[in-house]
């Protein structure tokens, strides 16, 4: 194993890559039926930041922790446990849902599991991250508890990212904090972002502990993730990971993502964790080709049976519903 992280276990690597197959057979459906008219609403996909996205959340445990997943991070919800009916079910528009079909896409979550539904993209969930971790605290709860999120490096330029991260390192909250910096905020690149050297310098003005990371190479975002994780568990305070790589997509499947620079492209940023990965799990002996096909065939099985089961439940009946917010029961008792 090319990590020295002696307590990263075999399970623990498995777990990570299969979320992050799971996630792409998961978007590459999403692609097709966006482009087949079948999702109202726009779209978006995390493609080339699983590695980055399923290492955070394989940190995680649901019930106890913490997790805020943001439009990037379906590799990460995968490996955190959500179902991927919650995330067909939302995005058809069905009842069933966690949404009850109300609300669009990747606006999704489930609060009792410890995932807050997103709601922007741009910086908010840090502070609502670190309020669900102080509220642990005052209610006694807190010891081992983590909180991760990840934004993007265009929400490094936000006023609700200096506050959150500020807040959460005055309050010296054990959260994992990782900004996936894909080198543009939608078509915006990093130069005209922000001028430090590296985001990574960042941590210095708030005092908490910054970690860098190539986020297309899936074993090395898996020992620097483990390493925040543990010192966020263990009481050094907040820990801001910056992974860096470029998004394989467009900013949402409306968008070609044609002002991306070729070079850039052409560069190691450019490489899919996903093969980079796979390469690494056989490389390393954690699985081989024969079982990862396997993998990829329940994952195309799975998408397929919630697509379809999404797709024949009814949409919500206006005339029926309470119009409550989603964390309060409603009529039927979801
Ligand atoms: C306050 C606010 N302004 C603008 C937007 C529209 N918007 C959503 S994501 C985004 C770009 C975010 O870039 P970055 O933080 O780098 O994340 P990435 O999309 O690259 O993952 C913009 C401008 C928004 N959601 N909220
Ligand atoms: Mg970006």
């Amino acid at each position: 194993m090319d990590t020295s992280n002696e307590d990263i276990s075999r399970d623990h690597v498995r777990k990570v890559f299969r979320a992050m197959l799971t996630a792409r057979v998961l978007e590459n459906k999403l692609g097709s039926l966006y482009k087949a008219g079948k999702i109202a609403g726009g779209v978006y996909l995390g493609k080339g930041q699983e590695a980055v996205s399923a290492s955070l959340a394989a940190c995680l445990i649901k019930g106890r922790d913490v997790y805020a997943p943001l439009i990037r991070d379906q590799a990460g919800r995968t490996a955190f446990g959500e179902e991927l009916i919650d995330c067909t079910r939302t995005y058809l528009g069905s009842v069933e849902g966690p949404m009850r079909g109300r609300d669009g896409n990747i606006h999704r979550g489930r609060p009792r599991d410890g995932m807050p539904a997103m709601i922007s993209h741009l910086g908010s969930a840090i502070s609502l991250v670190s309020g669900m971790l102080l509220a642990k605290r005052l209610r006694g709860e807190m010891q081992g508890v983590l909180g991760g999120t990840c934004v993007g490096d265009g929400c490094t330029s936000t006023g609700s990212f200096h506050e959150g991260l500020n807040t959460a390192a005055v309050e010296k909250l054990p959260l994992v904090l990782t900004v996936a910096n894909n080198q543009y905020a939608y078509s915006t690149p990093n130069d005209r972002q922000f001028v430090c050297d590296d985001l990574v310098d960042k941590a210095q003005g708030y005092g908490v502990r910054g970690h860098s990371v190539d986020g297309t190479d899936m074993l090395a975002c898996i020992r620097v993730m483990k390493n925040a994780a543990d010192r966020a568990r263990a009481g050094e305070g907040p820990q801001l990971v910056v992974a860096s790589m470029l998004r394989l997509t467009g900013h949402g499947e409306h968008d070609d993502g044609s002002y991306v620079d070729g070079e850039l492209r052409e560069s190691e940023l450019g490489r899919d964790s996903i093969d980079v990965g796979r390469d690494q799990m056989i490389r390393n002996n954690f699985s081989d080709e024969a079982e990862i096909t396997g993998w990829e065939a329940e994952a195309a099985k799975t998408v397929q049976a919630a697509v379809a089961q999404a797709q024949k439940e009814s949409e919500p009946d206006p005339y029926q519903d309470d119009w409550r917010a989603f964390a309060t029961p409603n009529i039927q008792g979801r």
